[in-house]
């Protein structure tokens, strides 16, 4: 019987990855540029909450957004009517984002008169937990009809991100969903994170979020 070799790919694609994310996190520090790498299911609401925090920060910061999707412009258009530039990155089939990804979208921007850049990441709990983009910080968006369990199911996204947005409170009162339950459930993983939580419906609870991601944008370009 001839031998097979089997070779372990997805360790090094990743360390690859670690290591290029690690060297635009200190480009993006140089050109004082915070960068936001903004996760969450297809439908949770990261479009809406930009949306909402856009004119939040506008006066304050100079942004621009970086849409991803498998397909479409639609995410990318609705930011643009806002009057923030945005670049839609489109990953024909790829269920994430990677380093070299970002920067394709990075070279079509000004970083040097950018203060706050996100990026919305392809709509998925799964693969955008796995890799590094660079970015400064790691937001995700849990969306109160996905249920409470979802941190018992994808683990690495909730132990990740530096904060957790609990999006569609507006829908509590239908629903089953056991805030406390979840949130004990999200701080087993990750004892250190934030959790606002807001509807962007009815704008409740974005102040809070804003304000806090205002400090830690001040403070990072202050340092
Ligand atoms: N009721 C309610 N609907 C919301 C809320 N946030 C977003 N949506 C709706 O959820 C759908 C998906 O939102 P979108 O921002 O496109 O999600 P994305 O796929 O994560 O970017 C849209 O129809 C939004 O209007 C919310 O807080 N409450
Ligand atoms: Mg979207």
């Amino acid at each position: 019987m001839t031998d097979i070799k089997l070779i372990e790919v997805k360790e090094d694609i990743l360390s690859d990855n670690d290591a290029a994310a690690e060297k635009l996190r200190a480009v993006l520090k140089k050109e004082k540029t915070f960068m936001v790498n903004l996760m969450a299911s297809p439908g949770a609401g990261k479009t809406s909450l930009l949306l909402q925090t856009l004119p939040a920060l506008k006066q304050d910061l100079r942004m621009a957004v970086i849409e991803a999707d498998i397909d479409s412009m639609v995410d990318a258009e609705k930011i643009a009517a806002t009057g923030i530039e945005s670049i839609q990155l489109r990953t024909g089939g790829f269920c994430h984002l990677d380093v070299s990804m970002v920067k394709k979208g990075l070279a079509a921007l000004d970083l040097a008169a950018l203060d706050l850049i996100f990026i919305e990441n392809v709509g998925n709990l799964v693969c955008p937990a796995e890799f590094d983009t660079g970015a400064t910080i790691d937001i995700m968006i849990l969306s109160v009809p996905e249920g409470d369990d979802k941190p018992l199911k994808y683990p690495l996204m909730f132990s990740k991100c530096r904060a957790l947005i609990v999006n569609k409170t507006d829908y509590l009162s239908l629903s089953d969903f056991n805030m406390d339950l979840m949130e004990e459930r999200v701080r087993k993983l990750n004892p250190e994170i934030e959790i606002f939580k807001v509807s962007c419906k009815t704008g409740e609870g974005i102040d809070g979020w804003t304000l806090w991601l205002k400090k830690k944008v001040t403070d990072y370009l202050g340092a």
